[in-house]
């Protein structure tokens, strides 16, 4: 009903495989809503800027080891250290474009080997998503991407393994765009889905907590 809802920004999240176009998109899509005057900000996981993503990254560029359930609760814990924020932002009417979330945290740590529950657990109470954009890529052809390799998990191998926790995880809800197309193509159908996601936000839909 519309007496008991309050206007707020959406939690819009994209996920995909390393080099999916992710980062390209959640540019694109941050400029698409400013440019119809949204209150909106890009975010992305994990959040290097803080200690724990200090952690994550010299992790991810190997300059240190960790181990594997350890690394996993330290990308849940850069997720929890940004909850509040993150619904500060939200509630007062500022969309969220978030590149990466809760899902990269399964889809990563469970192609390892971890149990999917087990990977799931800390991210229960986190924001859930209003809206996931799965930019789907066969791992192949991420792989023939420039910039692809520098990093922990850029593998081939693994990427497909990933691929496939993603399977897993995906319901319904998600939108799966076929990142192959050009870029252009691909970034009229993101503006499409994200704008009603947008709206129904605005009209008050309310907020909800991961795991769903
Ligand atoms: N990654 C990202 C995880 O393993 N778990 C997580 O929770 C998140 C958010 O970090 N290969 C992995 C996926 C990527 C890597 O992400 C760095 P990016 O988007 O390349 O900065």
């Amino acid at each position: 009903s519309e007496s008991n809802s309050e206007s707020r920004g959406a939690l819009i999240v994209l996920e995909g495989l390393d080099r999916s176009g992710k980062t390209s998109q959640s540019s694109s899509l941050l400029k698409y809503l400013e440019g119809l005057g949204h209150s909106a900000e890009l975010w992305r996981f994990p959040d290097r800027s803080t200690d724990v993503g200090q952690m994550i990254s010299s992790y991810l560029t190997n300059k240190s080891q960790l181990d594997d359930h350890t690394v996993h609760i330290l990308f849940s814990a850069n997720r929890w250290e940004k909850r509040s924020l993150m619904e500060t932002k939200l509630k007062s009417g500022t969309t969220l474009i978030v590149d990466r979330y809760s899902f990269s945290g399964v889809a990563f740590s469970s192609a390892k080997g971890l149990g999917i529950e087990w990977c799931k657990a800390p991210e229960v109470g986190l924001l859930a998503p209003d809206l996931v954009l799965y930019l789907d890529i066969q791992p192949e052809k991420a792989a023939e991407r420039a910039g692809y390799g520098g990093e922990r998990y850029e593998q081939l191998e693994f990427q497909r393994k990933v691929a496939q926790c993603y399977e897993v995880l995906c319901d319904a809800s998600w939108k799966i765009i076929d990142a192959c197309q050009p870029m252009e193509d691909i970034e009229k159908q993101l503006q499409e889905i994200v704008l009603d996601c947008v709206t129904i936000c605005q009209k008050g839909k309310p907020l909800s907590n991961l795991w769903s």
